[in-house]
């Protein structure tokens, strides 16, 4: 590295360094349709008030022309099977090819592609092919199916888990639409363009570039999370490409349920489910509503008139099995439609309230702490792919560590998490992807990070509204300053810039969900200002590691007792302590403990844990990490890993993880 190269990149380090020294009631159906809680079908997912900005990647639609399958739309209900509706799984082996030099789509690739090799879907290209490993451009998969017989002359929808980052996709060669953004579904509907007989060919170009005008972001070449690292990205997480979740088709019959949102509460010992409904094609007719259990059948049936798409249904449940950590009881919600081809669908719910107010959190009427990690979608192998026995293990864990909770730090999980959450009673504090999000950059990259941040938000809370565990909407974690700044003056303008960009988010999010709180995950005395939009306050505070690191006892105590005393005195709301930790290599012990060691963490994980309990305002504590993760190289992260697991990435459990099963189970 030259000299200049040098002082830039040691400017550099000093600005990621800054960060760490920085340290120191239930609406009612009509209102839930009114608010955009149930979207019309073609509506744009971005209702934000701020400019919206074409991102600046190559290959921007349309430049195969128009799609001819309709576009992309927003995937809402999770394609679950009933008497009128089946569901196919594609995962599986398909067809794989890197495109470093973008030449697929001028070769006609999407017609199909010569020179494929094998990939599994779901998984992370980067973690099966040794030539990949550091690949983050275009790569193509290709898969052949035949339709099944029986869906002939039904509607016909693929729909993608998740692709990261950018995908766009052929259906026998004609162009279906494409998406952005790596944690979230969407879906086509294709059955225009599905052969009943031969095969299809589906094809689709997945773009994992990392750019600066992306959420999350890389950043400039030779910056990084905390130290330059590689690659370059702003957040601490190994940026993983592939399609990352499965790929579905699933059929319905022509009219079809599109939407249904439902709200619940408990009003003098009994449950309200309240759904606001919505019918393909503005259908009038009549559709039935029950409430069912397995054991009982159905508790709870109405039957409403549907007028131009739309209705609502109110059902009472008496007596009522409420949703809970203790007992995450499930009924089934099924609609079904009056029509010569009767739709149904079937969702699973749980009945249950969340209130937050000055007091604290609760969850059906009572006083909740929230226990337990942030976590990662990260393992061996499978990269970000899912990966159903891991998702099964960690949540034996939570349960096996005395935990109720985890947030999707630091972007929205896969459906399956979820779906799983609400059987295994844990809380789900929902985040989008926008991590790390920095205010020093220029206003256009600015106002495409905003335009896609807002785009995520509404396709997260158009997948997940329906969850009992999730109990509250993360709009980000850790928007920094981004900036070395100079005045107190420019130290304000940046602050302003940032409320201007986030202002909008928490508006139309509280406006589709008055029922969850919305917060946002700051760091440490990240600005006040950002941290106050939130209906309760996070913090991720690194006493101990970044901030006083060696010194767990009364010194780390200390400066935690605080910071945490000094956030209540300037918000009067709850506060969370979403991330803590040290990272800790397994199989390091040292008495009297240092750093590193599995004493260590052990021991910052306690004194924490006391810091926390000692103040009714805390309304909950998870350690950062529930599990090692992959993460970029450089000089912080040995072997590429953030090691601040309370598990080891192979899910054995460090020191620390007795100690925190100790005191959570007491
Ligand atoms: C926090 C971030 C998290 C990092 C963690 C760390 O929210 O993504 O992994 O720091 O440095 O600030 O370990």
């Amino acid at each position: 590295m030259d000299a200049a190269a040098n002082a830039a990149a040691a400017k550099d380090a000093e600005a990621r360094l800054s960060r760490r020294e920085m340290l120191g009631g239930v609406g009612s159906a009509a209102a839930l349709l009114a608010a955009g809680a149930v979207a019309p079908a073609a509506a744009s997912a971005a209702t934000s008030t701020a400019a919206a900005a074409t991102p600046a990647h190559a290959g921007a639609l349309p430049a195969s022309g128009p799609p001819t399958g309709g576009g992309q739309r927003m995937a809402r209900l999770y394609p679950h099977e009933s008497a009128a509706r089946s569901t196919r799984d594609l995962s599986g082996f398909w067809g794989f090819r890197l495109d470093p030099r973008d030449e697929g789509e001028a070769s006609g690739w999407p017609q199909g592609f010569s020179g494929a090799r094998t990939i599994p879907v779901p998984g992370s290209w980067n973690e099966i092919f040794d030539d990949a490993a550091e690949y983050f451009g275009t790569a193509w998969y290709q898969k052949e199916f035949l339709l099944d017989p029986g869906w002939r002359g039904r509607r016909v929808y693929l729909r993608f888990g998740a692709a990261s980052y950018r995908a766009r996709a052929w259906l026998n060669g004609q162009l279906l639409g494409e998406h952005e953004g790596g944690h979230l579904p969407f879906e086509f509907d294709v059955s225009a363009l599905v052969r009943a007989t031969g095969p299809n060919r589906l094809v689709v170009l997945v773009d994992n570039a990392q750019r600066e005008e992306r959420v999350p972001a890389a950043s400039r070449p030779g910056a990084g999370f905390n130290f330059p690292s590689y690659p370059g990205v702003t957040f601490d997480f190994f940026p993983y490409g592939g399609l990352h979740r499965p790929v579905l088709l699933y059929s319905t019959p022509a009219t079809a349920i599109e939407d249904i949102a439902v709200h619940t509460d408990l009003v003098a010992g009994h449950g309200i489910v309240r759904a606001g409904l919505q019918v393909s094609g503005g259908w009038n007719g009549m559709a039935t509503v029950s409430v069912e259990s397995a054991a009982a059948g159905a508790v709870a049936q109405v039957r409403v008139a549907v007028r131009a798409g739309r209705a609502e249904a109110e059902l009472v449940v008496d007596p009522v099995r409420p949703w809970s950590p203790e007992d995450p009881f499930l009924y089934t919600l099924v609609v079904r439609l009056a029509d010569a081809q009767p739709d149904e669908y079937r969702l699973p719910i749980g009945i249950r309230t969340i209130v937050v107010d000055k007091d604290g959190l609760r969850l059906n009427g009572k006083p909740l702490f929230l226990a337990g990690f942030g976590r990662h979608e990260d393992f061996p192998i499978h990269g970000k792919g899912l990966d159903l026995p891991v998702l099964v293990r960690d949540y034996e864990l939570l349960k096996w560590i005395g935990a109720n909770s985890f947030r999707t730090s630091h972007y929205p999980y896969s459906d399956e998490a979820l779906m799983l959450a609400d059987q295994y009673g844990l809380l789900v504090i929902d985040e989008s992807p926008a991590v790390s999000l920095g205010f020093g950059d220029p206003d256009p990259v600015i106002a495409a990070r905003h335009a896609q941040h807002a785009r995520a938000l509404a396709e997260m809370h158009a997948r997940d509204k329906n969850h009992p565990c999730v109990i509250a909407w993360s709009v980000a974690n850790e928007p920094g300053i981004g900036a070395p700044v100079g005045t107190p003056a420019e130290h304000a303008a940046l602050v302003e810039r940032g409320l201007a960009y986030f202002r909008p988010l928490f508006t139309d999010m509280r406006a589709r969900d008055p029922s969850r709180p919305v917060v946002l995950v700051s760091f440490g005395t990240g600005p006040d200002e950002w941290s106050a939009l939130g209906d309760f306050i996070c913090t991720n505070l690194y006493f101990g590691w970044y901030v006083a690191g060696g010194q767990p006892g009364e010194v780390v105590r200390g400066l935690l007792e605080k910071e945490l005393d000094r956030l209540h005195a300037v918000h009067g709301k709850p506060v969370m302590l979403t991330e803590f930790g040290a990272d800790t290599t397994a199989g390091v012990h040292a008495e009297p403990a240092t750093m590193w060691s599995e004493e260590y963490q052990s021991q910052l994980m306690e004194l924490t844990m006391q810091a926390v309990r000692a103040r009714p305002f805390m309304v909950g504590a998870h350690p950062w990490a529930f599990a090692d993760f992959r993460t970029a190289q450089g000089i912080m992260r040995s072997g590429g890993l953030n090691q601040k697991g309370v598990f080891t990435r192979e899910r054995q459990p460090k020191l620390a993880a007795h100690t925190l099963r100790r005191l959570w189970r007491a």
